[in-house]
Formats: structure tokens, C-alpha cells, sequence
């Protein structure tokens, strides 16, 4: 398969509530959807970087560049035999893994059409409908906090993600606990403790959950081990997992017992998959985490869920539960049961609208190989 034409959006869709972790406050996602032209197929991919450098280093803004000046040229009459050899052709680019995923997901897509399968089926995936939790970022108060619970449980959410940074979070839980004791609870940090919270660390103890994502610092590995010899909660990590050695160091170190997997974040499905495979060899189960991607880059993600060591919740939803609008004809909804259903699609499994996509795009630029 030989690409002939990458076109690169910059889409901006509308949130339908400020979405507020530790670290910013988004009001809507600029986001870079790409267009990947190769033999009379169209595959289509999303870096879903942030505007700032404040989750990890990448922007969207550079991501852009890197796609347009650095990436596209390596694939420049490259005969592409398997999307597994894509990341092999980025390896000489340092880092930049939301900007290589735009492309080895957009891949990925022309694939499995080619091969007339679902994505899911294509990339070996073992289960047709994922378990899916929801993510809420930082509310102003506990009662407002409680409020949220609540509405995404009746929607069907059973699995509930609590954002959390010093000062918004003892006094959370407990207002989140006292009315619902038994929930499948869990907590994200973003980076917002260091060891010298130990005593309030050891507190997220008495609340009954499932997890602590990515307490310390995002580039941290080795003092998470050393916060998880004083936690009886596992730590799973998010921000500082981004190729296999970063996973094999923090099993080794006993700083993630359990791993948040972002296709995004680890440069494409081909790593997320070897991460994966590589965790559950060591007995360390995964999830897919998100970006608050689109519908365009949560079809990737769903996808991934559906490999064998992705043994608890995901950070997946329906698709108007972030965005007031979509880019696909094909929305997905939660189950009575918190799943979401593998589309069974050839490809990335949802027909994109050029309709909607025309709509919120900002800008184009296509780019010739
Ligand atoms: O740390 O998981 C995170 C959103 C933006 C940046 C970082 C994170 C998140 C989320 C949203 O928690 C989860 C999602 O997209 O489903
Ligand atoms: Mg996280």
C-alpha cells in the first residue's frame, strides 16, 4: 500500500460542559483529524493533543507541524506491507506519539477495509462489546461532584472517574462515598501530588477504590514505586507509560499494577497492543484510557478495549456525552449494562460525515508525497 495524499484538519467541536482536570480547563477540543489517501482507500486518524503543553509535552499546534514536516516525508513511496511496520518507519522521531498515532491509526483504517473486517477483528481483538466507566473532571463543590455521579449513572455509566488534585479530594470522596458507598469508584490525579502529600495519598485508602491514576509527576516512574509500598489501592499509571520499556520499567518497579493504555499516547494501536500483551505476560491488567477525542478517535480506542488484557472499565462514552456534535453518521450509545458494542463496519467501524467534518473545520492542508 503506497499513500499518495495526506490532508490534515484542524476541527474544533464544542463541549457541552467545561471538562476540568488537575491541570486546565477545556471548553471545546481543537483537534487535527487526518486524511490518509493510499490506493483508492481513505483512512482517517486523530491526534487528539491538547492546546497546551500541560498534560504531556505535545500541542496540537506541533503535532501539526511534526505530521506536515517530519512524518509525512518517511512515508514518501514507501510500499507499506502490514500497519504493524508503520512505527518501525517513525522510529527515528523522537517522542511526538499523539502526532505519529493521527497516522498509524488512519493506517490501521485502510487495513482492515482492504481486508473487508471490522478493525477490532482485524487487530485481534477477543470480546464485541467493551466495558466503558466515565471520566468527570473537577467540579467547583462535593454537592456538584455528587450531582454529576448521579446524572452519569442514570445514564449508565457504572463505573465512575473522579478528577482529583490537592484540596478536591478528601472532602470529595466523602461527600461521593456517603451517598454511594458501593460504586465502582476510581480517582485521576493528573501529576498533582508529590511524596510530601504521603499522608493525604494514604487517605484515598479508606474510600474503597479501584485505582489511583497517575498521583506524581507525569515523567515519574520511580518514586510511584516507592508511593505504592505505602498504598494498599493500586497505582495505575497514564502520563508516564508511552512505549514498552516505560512499561517493563514500572512493573519491574512495582509502580503500576495496573496500566492505563491511550492509543494516542503510546504512538498508535501496533504499541498499545505490545503493551498490552507485554502487561498481561506479567499478570498486570490494562484499560484504555482517552483524550477526549472525537467520535473519529474513540472508534480507535474502542477498538483497542477489545483485546484480551483490557480486564477493567474503559474511558469510553456515548458519543454525546462530551461533544455537542460528532463527526460520524454512525453514533454509538452506552448499554444498560456500562458497554459499548464493537461496530461490526469494515474499518475503523464509523462512516465519517464530510458533511459535519466540511463544518468544524478550521483549516486544511493537504500535503503530496
Ligand atoms: O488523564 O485521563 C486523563 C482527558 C484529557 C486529558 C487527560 C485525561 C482525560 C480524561 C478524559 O480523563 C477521559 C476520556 O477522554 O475519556
Ligand atoms: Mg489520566
Amino acid at each position: 500500500m503506497k499513500i499518495q495524499e495526506i490532508k490534515l484538519r484542524r476541527v474544533k467541536l464544542e463541549l457541552v460542559a467545561p471538562f476540568a482536570p488537575s491541570f486546565a480547563t477545556l471548553y471545546d477540543k481543537d483537534v487535527l483529524i487526518v486524511e490518509v489517501y493510499a490506493d483508492g482507500y481513505v483512512g482517517y486518524g486523530e491526534c487528539p493533543a491538547l492546546s497546551w503543553p500541560l498534560y504531556n509535552e505535545e500541542t496540537v499546534w506541533g503535532a501539526q507541524l511534526v505530521i506536515e514536516e517530519f512524518i509525512a516525508p518517511l512515508l514518501k513511496n514507501i510500499d507499506i506491507k502490514s500497519p504493524y511496520d508503520v512505527s518501525e518507519l517513525f522510529k527515528n522521531i523522537r517522542r511526538n506519539f499523539f502526532a505519529r498515532s493521527a497516522i498509524e491509526t488512519a493506517i490501521w483504517d485502510i487495513f482492515s477495509q482492504a481486508a473487508h473486517k471490522p478493525l477490532y477483528q482485524y487487530l485481534g481483538g477477543v470480546r464485541d462489546k467493551v466495558k466503558v466507566g466515565i471520566s468527570i473532571g473537577i467540579q467547583k463543590t462535593p454537592d456538584e461532584l455528587v450531582k454529576k455521579v448521579g446524572d452519569f449513572l442514570d445514564f449508565g455509566y457504572s463505573r465512575i472517574k473522579i478528577k482529583v488534585e490537592p484540596g478536591f479530594d478528601i472532602q470529595y470522596l466523602d461527600a461521593v462515598r456517603a451517598k454511594y458507598p458501593n460504586i465502582e469508584l476510581q480517582v485521576d490525579a493528573n501529576s498533582s501530588y508529590t511524596l510530601e502529600h504521603l499522608d493525604i495519598l494514604k487517605e484515598f485508602d479508606n474510600y474503597n477504590l479501584a485505582l489511583i491514576e497517575q498521583p506524581l509527576e507525569w515523567d515519574d516512574i520511580i518514586y510511584h514505586g516507592k508511593l505504592q509500598k505505602h498504598l494498599k489501592t493500586p497505582i495505575c499509571l497514564d502520563e508516564c507509560i508511552d512505549t514498552l520499556d516505560d512499561a517493563k520499567n514500572a512493573i519491574e518497579l512495582d509502580a503500576a499494577r495496573i496500566i492505563n493504555i491511550k492509543v494516542a499516547r503510546v504512538g498508535g494501536l501496533a504499541n498499545a497492543k505490545a503493551i498490552s500483551e507485554y502487561a498481561q505476560s506479567k499478570g498486570v491488567g490494562v484499560w484504555c484510557g482517552g483524550m477526549l477525542e472525537t467520535d473519529i478517535g474513540q472508534a480507535y480506542n474502542i477498538a483497542s478495549a477489545s483485546l484480551e488484557n483490557y480486564v477493567y472499565a474503559n474511558d469510553l462514552m456515548s458519543s454525546y456525552t462530551y461533544f455537542k456534535d460528532n463527526l460520524t453518521i454512525d453514533e454509538y450509545d452506552v448499554n444498560k449494562d456500562s458497554t459499548i458494542d464493537l461496530s461490526k463496519r469494515e474499518g475503523m467501524g464509523y462512516r465519517v460525515s464530510l458533511e459535519k467534518l466540511n463544518k468544524y473545520t478550521q483549516s486544511l492542508k493537504t500535503v503530496r508525497l
